[in-house]
């Protein structure tokens, strides 16, 4: 057997050390753009994302409406595969309908259905407004807007018909192509209402302006409503029904595919982009993981992968080492396959973006992964706690918790990602079935994540993500000063 000279780390062990930072180094200077995909020396990324966040491909994580509240912050969700390829379709479809900024309204209801009915809608599709047209068609004449807001204020009976509902209805106002975003804004804000139906001269529904897409609008208030872009997307595979879903997902709009697995220096990887390239050339883009060392790194570069993930065993609901006795740190990991991927744009002149996949606890984990070589993280535990992620919110002791459970787990009985060629099964589990603690918006915790990421930044003297990888100065810590670095010997007044 080889030995390891060194334990695995991971990232709770490490700390940055400040570096110089002038005057011009603050945190509002700071991009976080960072590539998602290959490119050559000299190139510009087919795909880049403006912040360096994606989304677990899981179940209790990535579906259209996560995706939908993470492509408006600038980061990407990879919608989960363990689902049947019509389903996971429908999820892409759903996503791609939609344009930053606006909504296409793809849940029109008609005047005969009752406010019972619209409420359904509103949960199911995470909107909180709908369209009301004549014939119920998003092309259809526009009648009005309901509001699931509205709907409870009037607390009128569930067999209302909207129709009737909607004559009660006051300040109907719409916009049109030539409204500009602040006109749209000032009329949101004075009829206090939460979204502006966009109509064409037919008075046929175009879109909905939402107050809150206009804040992203903020910089430029003359923009014209129809300077629109829709968001991206992404979408788990597996290695065994690529043949079927891959084209299916391409079709959809899928802008990136990722091959999800626990452990991916195999065979079975190769053979899945091997058919990507065989049929689609390089126009479709495909990750692939999880490996955890330069070996693996390699291995997938070679293959074609268009980035590469990284991690094994460290995810929050993972028993893969316990279960298993194969993974490591997640620092370690993650060091080893950056300098591999150093070596290999040295050598090949082709840089192949990594992601570090699993295991971010703190916000500062993720200061650290980035410093530590990786291009953008991949988190479950922290996005399954927001509104937005498609798990029930639950009361456990009077606290609110979100569910979280593993790809691994009985019950996403996902046996694909852990597939080594046998039966059609999962075996033994490798996940478990959890609670995380409920944490509100996903907007609100992305922004207070990525305001410390850029303040640290700074501390460390970088205003990009290839800056800091090239100052950070990181160092270990004993457990002793693990200690030290929480707040220690007094007694809080709040528990926090
Ligand atoms: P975390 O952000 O919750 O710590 O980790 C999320 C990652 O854990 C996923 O992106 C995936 O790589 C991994 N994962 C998902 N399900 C399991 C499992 O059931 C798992 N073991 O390890």
């Amino acid at each position: 057997a080889f030995y390891y000279e060194e334990p695995s780390r991971t990232f709770s062990e490490y700390l940055l050390i400040p570096g110089y930072s002038s005057a011009e180094c603050i945190p509002a200077k700071v991009s976080l753009k960072t590539p998602l995909v290959k490119y050559e020396k000299g190139q510009e990324p087919a795909i880049s994302i403006n912040i360096p966040m994606v989304s677990a491909i899981m179940q209790s994580v990535s579906d259209d409406r996560l995706a939908i509240a993470l492509a408006r912050e600038g980061g990407l969700s990879f919608i989960f595969g363990s689902q049947s390829v019509e389903d996971q379709v429908e999820m892409i479809k759903k996503v791609k309908r939609y344009r930053a900024g606006f909504v296409v309204s793809d849940s029109n209801i008609s005047p005969e259905m009752t406010l019972q009915d619209v409420l359904e809608l509103t949960e199911r599709t995470g909107h909180s407004t709908i369209a009301v047209t004549e014939d119920g068609s998003p092309s259809g004449k526009l009648l009005g807007i309901v509001t699931n807001k509205d709907y409870r204020v009037s607390r009128m009976d569930a067999d209302t018909k909207v129709k009737d509902f909607m004559t009660k209805l006051e300040n109907v106002v719409y916009a049109d192509e030539d409204t500009t975003l602040k006109e749209a804004n000032d009329i949101i804000w004075e009829h206090k209402i939460n979204c502006l139906p966009l109509v064409n001269k037919n008075q046929e529904l175009v879109y909905l302006v939402f107050r809150k897409d206009y804040d992203t609008h903020k910089k430029n208030e003359n923009e014209l409503i129809d300077g629109s872009k829709r968001y991206m997307v992404g979408a788990g595979i597996n290695t065994r029904d690529y043949a079927e879903r891959v084209p299916a997902l391409v079709e959809a709009g899928a802008d990136v595919l990722c091959i999800d697995s626990s452990e991916g220096f195999s065979e079975w990887q190769k053979l899945t982009i091997d058919y990507i390239r065989e049929m689609y050339g390089d126009s479709v883009k495909v990750g692939a993981g999880n490996v955890v060392d330069a070996d693996g790194f390699r291995f997938l570069a070679e293959a074609g992968a268009d980035f590469v993930k990284v991690g094994i065993g460290g995810g929050a609901i993972c028993i893969t080492r316990e279960q298993k006795g194969i993974g490591r740190g997640q620092a370690t990991a993650l060091i080893e396959v950056a300098k591999a991927r150093d070596e290999y744009y040295q050598e090949t002149g082709i840089y192949v973006p990594i992601c570090s996949d699993g295991g971010i606890v703190h916000d500062y984990h993720v200061t650290l992964a980035l410093a530590m070589g990786a291009d953008f993280v991949m988190l479950g535990r922290y996005f399954a706690r927001f509104d937005e992620s498609p798990t029930k919110r639950v009361n456990i002791n009077g606290s609110y918790m979100k569910e979280y459970w593993g790809e691994g787990s009985a019950r996403a009985r996902n046996w694909q990602r852990y597939d080594m060629g046998g039966d059609k099964k999962l075996s033994f589990e490798e996940g478990v079935d959890s609670f995380v603690p409920y944490a509100g918006s996903l907007k609100d915790n992305v922004d207070q994540t990525l305001s410390k990421v850029r303040s640290t930044m700074c501390n460390c003297g970088a205003l990009t993500i290839p800056e800091l990888q090239e100052k950070a100065k990181i160092t270990l810590v004993s457990s002793t000063s693990i200690v030290e670095g929480g707040a220690h010997d007094v007694t809080l007044r709040d528990k926090r």
